[in-house]
């Protein structure tokens, strides 16, 4: 029969390399697009459903958190990879019960995630019962039985875990959590644990607030952009429009980052026609190129150098009035900074004092600052210092708060801001506690739940038996691949709420089952009514998200139903009316607005185009820190002590995936066609280990005595810097141990895993 693999397999697929591109966009980006959309949808439907993305009557792009324009939307408000996130969802390919019957669950497991996810949409519930080999389709009531009867018996609330991923709306999202605590547990792990989770730690702290604090139009009055370990070109395409006018307006772009991202370099829009036929926009002026982790250095030697140009002429580089009005914590920044060496914080950077001090002469007389980032911040054990040190960036330059300026997190998954928001946290804040207890007479639970790597941890020591995801891929996202497998085939019942199949529906539990769900560009009708959900984006934007397509299934139900339907057939005696909520959805905005601040009028509102703003503190000057201003802090450099024959290995995006969903084989940008097992190598690196390219080498990390390997992966000579190699996710998580994560806030260290590159042998 075989054993389920937890892994893709290690099979190559036909390697081929090109010069990385310099220039993102173009005519090339259109036909990738129109290829994905019509290969999988069709002409006719693919471009109606195009055309209905991002738009005020449309739905929300599932493809990244990038705010769309306040007014004045484009006919096409949508990117390459957008098209791409569609195309996957409103495909017409069909994963029903006949491919179940045909497929058993370990030879799907045998398949790449790639051929998983062209299996096409679920289209019916499927149950996998104890010692089964094949999925076979349940009637939702039976579903719902069977899962509430699991939960009404585990000894303890303690003892479910309930995971949410980044897509679910508002409303579903909020009927989750409410229905996870009045079962008894706040066990509310989500992905952004593993993503922006250092960002909300350290926002949180120093100016009250765990979001960023620009809008969209905050990028066409800035003066400069940092960005720092984020790769728009691939993961938030439409920014470069919002830099390309930032551009035009006269700002500068300064780019932190181990590659040179042909995104960040030059962009030609592939919606304007005199972009096509020209050379397009210069986006970065300066690229800084750091080696991996090096960005507190990098930071603290630009904050250095502009204290010594402060000194030297006060008044001109730091805004004072605002450093005494508005912060705290400035002399023991500043005192603490005067003990660091220059040149050893520099070489900590590989970065050349030239180029610093290229960037150092262009902030050092300006004002208004956005400072961007992404992954490559969030992923390192010291993540939450990285955003420190950007936060105190910006408060000696007064740069937040004002037109122009600000911290600017950019998020990952569509809803994965509103989300966390309307309450899935693992964590209960003691006035949101207290208002649900208000609003619908129940006592939550108050002690903190399970965070992912908790999660992990208690489903591998059998202190947690019954997993459910709300969305998601848990298997394939989190660290630790052989050891999260053994923790969720441990439990009792494994539950999935997903719209394609992926390697979690088969990585499983005694009993398993797929309750599949409408994906964002389909028609939700409950009770004869056409339902709408809403969704926040990075910028604290909440607004509609309408689909219009037929769904691909009469069996598909929504997110708020399923969640309606296991509340029903859990909880005896709720006091939650959870059939009004699931039939009309200003009902669940009713509730949100009643539990949460910043949701007045929420059903009038979220009906103007465009939708509203939340109210942000960071924003209007109101710190809701301990000191009641915004905080310096003091952060430490990190440590790395590499061996001769160690690495540190990022584990980034290809051009062609949506996290584990792999569209494609291509990373187009970076001219690496039709393989992803490939670690990237510096050159010279690679002559002192003896490695050529193209070599197949074994990744191997060593945590704690415990060593995992990654086999076989393709060495690919690459322009990084030295010491630091790059692999895509999922591919190396078998790598990140789970145990390893960022202080303060555990996400797991996916950017930063130390690792020994071996040549396989020669067979
Ligand atoms: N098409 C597409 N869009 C997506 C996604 C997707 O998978 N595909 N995923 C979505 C999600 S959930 C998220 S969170 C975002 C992710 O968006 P990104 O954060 O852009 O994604 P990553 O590929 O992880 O890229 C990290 C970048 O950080 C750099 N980096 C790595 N380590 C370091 C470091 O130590 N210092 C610095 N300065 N840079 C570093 C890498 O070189 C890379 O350019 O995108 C969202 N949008
Ligand atoms: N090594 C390493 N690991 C990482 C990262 C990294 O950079 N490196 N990045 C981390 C980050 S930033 C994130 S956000 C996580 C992502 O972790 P997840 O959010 O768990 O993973 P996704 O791949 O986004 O989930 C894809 C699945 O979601 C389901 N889905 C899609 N749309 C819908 C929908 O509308 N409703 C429902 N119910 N299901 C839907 C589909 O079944 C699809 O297979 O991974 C993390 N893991
Ligand atoms: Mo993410």
């Amino acid at each position: 029969m075989g054993e389920i693999k937890a892994q893709p397999p290690a099979k190559h697929t036909g390697i081929k390399l090109t010069k990385p591109k310099v220039v993102a966009g173009g005519l090339t980006a259109v036909i990738s697009s129109m290829k994905h959309v019509f290969g999988e949808v069709g002409v006719a439907s693919g471009t109606k459903t195009m055309l209905k993305i991002n738009q005020f009557h449309g739905f929300d792009c599932p493809g990244c958190a990038w705010p769309d324009p306040d007014h004045d939307r484009s006919v096409v408000e949508f990117c390459e990879n957008g098209a791409k996130a569609v195309a996957e969802e409103a495909t017409t390919k069909r994963a029903d019960a006949a491919f179940f019957k045909k497929h058993s669950v370990v030879k799907l497991s045998t398949w790449s995630d790639y051929d998983l996810g062209k299996s096409g949409r679920l289209t019916e519930p499927m149950i996998l019962r104890p010692g089964k080999t094949h999925y076979k389709p349940i009637p939702w009531s039976d579903a719902f039985k069977i899962i509430g009867n699991q939960l009404k018996a585990l000894p303890s609330p303690d003892e479910a875990i309930f995971y949410t991923s980044g897509r679910t709306s508002n409303e579903a999202a909020f009927m989750y959590q409410l229905f996870v605590r009045q079962y008894g547990t706040n066990n509310l792990p989500d992905c952004s644990n593993m993503c922006h989770e250092s960002s909300g730690t350290a926002l949180t702290e120093t100016v009250g607030i765990g979001k960023g604090s620009v809008t969209l139009d905050d990028f066409y009055k800035t003066e400069v952009i940092m960005i720092l370990g984020q790769n728009p070109g691939t993961n938030h395409p439409r920014m470069l429009t919002a830099l390309q006018k930032a551009k035009q307006n006269g700002a500068k772009i300064i780019t932190i980052n181990p590659l040179s991202e042909a995104g960040l370099n030059r962009f030609k829009h592939p919606q304007h026609v005199g972009d096509m036929l020209g050379s397009g926009t210069q986006l970065t002026d300066i690229f800084l190129q750091v080696r991996v982790n090096g960005d507190v250095p990098l930071l603290k030697a630009i904050l250095k150098m502009l204290l010594d140009r402060e000194n030297e002429h006060p008044g001109t580089v730091f805004d004072h009035d605002f450093i005494r009005q508005e912060t705290a914590g400035f002399e023991d920044f500043v005192a603490d900074l005067q003990q660091y060496d220059l040149d050893d914080l520099i070489a900590q950077t590989s970065v050349s004092k030239d180029k610093i001090t290229e960037a150092v002469e262009l902030i050092a007389s300006k004002r208004k600052i956005i400072v961007c980032w992404a992954m490559g911040l969030t992923q390192h054990k010291n993540a939450v210092d990285n955003i420190r040190e950007i936060v105190n960036l910006l408060l000696l330059k007064g740069s937040i708060g004002k037109p122009g300026a600000g911290t600017c997190p950019v998020r990952g998954h569509s809803n994965v801001q509103g989300d966390r928001t309307v309450g899935i946290w693992e964590k209960l804040k003691p006035e949101f506690g207290q208002k649900l207890k208000e609003v619908f007479g129940f006592e939550p639970p108050s002690k903190d739940g399970y965070d992912v790597v908790e999660a992990i941890k208690a489903m591998k020591e059998g202190r947690a038996k019954f997993f459910f995801a709300m969305g998601g891929n848990f298997i394939s996202a989190t660290p630790d691949t052989e050891l999260t497998a053994k923790a969720l085939q441990q439990c009792d019942m494994t539950v999935h709420v997903s719209t394609k199949l992926n390697r979690s529906h088969l990585v499983h539990g005694k009993t398993a089952l797929i309750l599949p769900c409408l994906g964002r560009t389909e028609l939700d009708i409950q009770r004869d009514e056409k339902q709408f959900v809403t969704v926040e984006n990075s910028t604290g934007v909440v607004h509609q998200s309408n689909g219009g397509k037929i769904p691909i299934s009469t069996h598909l139900l929504s997110e708020p139903r399923i969640v309606a339907e296991l509340a029903n057939a859990t909880l005896s005696n709720s006091t939650v009316n959870w059939e009004e909520m699931a039939r009309n959805y200003d009902k669940v905005r009713e509730a949100i607005e009643k539990t949460i601040p910043g949701f007045e009028d929420y059903n009038k509102r979220v009906r103007q185009p465009g939708g509203f703003y939340l109210p942000n503190g960071a924003r209007d000057g109101n710190y809701k820190t301990d000191t009641g201003k915004a905080n310096f802090t003091i952060n430490k450099n990190p440590e790395h002590q590499l061996a001769n024959d160690e690495y540190l290995m990022m584990t980034i995006r290809s051009h062609d995936q949506y996290n584990t969903t792999i569209y494609g084989l291509n990373d187009r940008y970076r001219g690496i066609f039709n393989e992803r097992r490939v670690v990237m190598m510096n050159t010279n690196d690679m002559e002192m280990a003896g490695l050529k390219q193209l070599d197949k080498v074994d990744l191997v990390s060593n945590y704690d005595n415990e060593e995992r390997v990654a086999s076989k992966f393709i060495v690919v000579p690459y322009d990084i810097p030295s010491k630091c190699v790059a692999t895509y996710f999922p591919e190396a998580n078998v790598l990140v141990p789970y145990n390893q994560f960022a202080r303060g806030s555990k996400t797991p260290i996916s950017k930063s895993v130390v690792v020994k590159v071996l040549l396989c042998n020669k067979n």
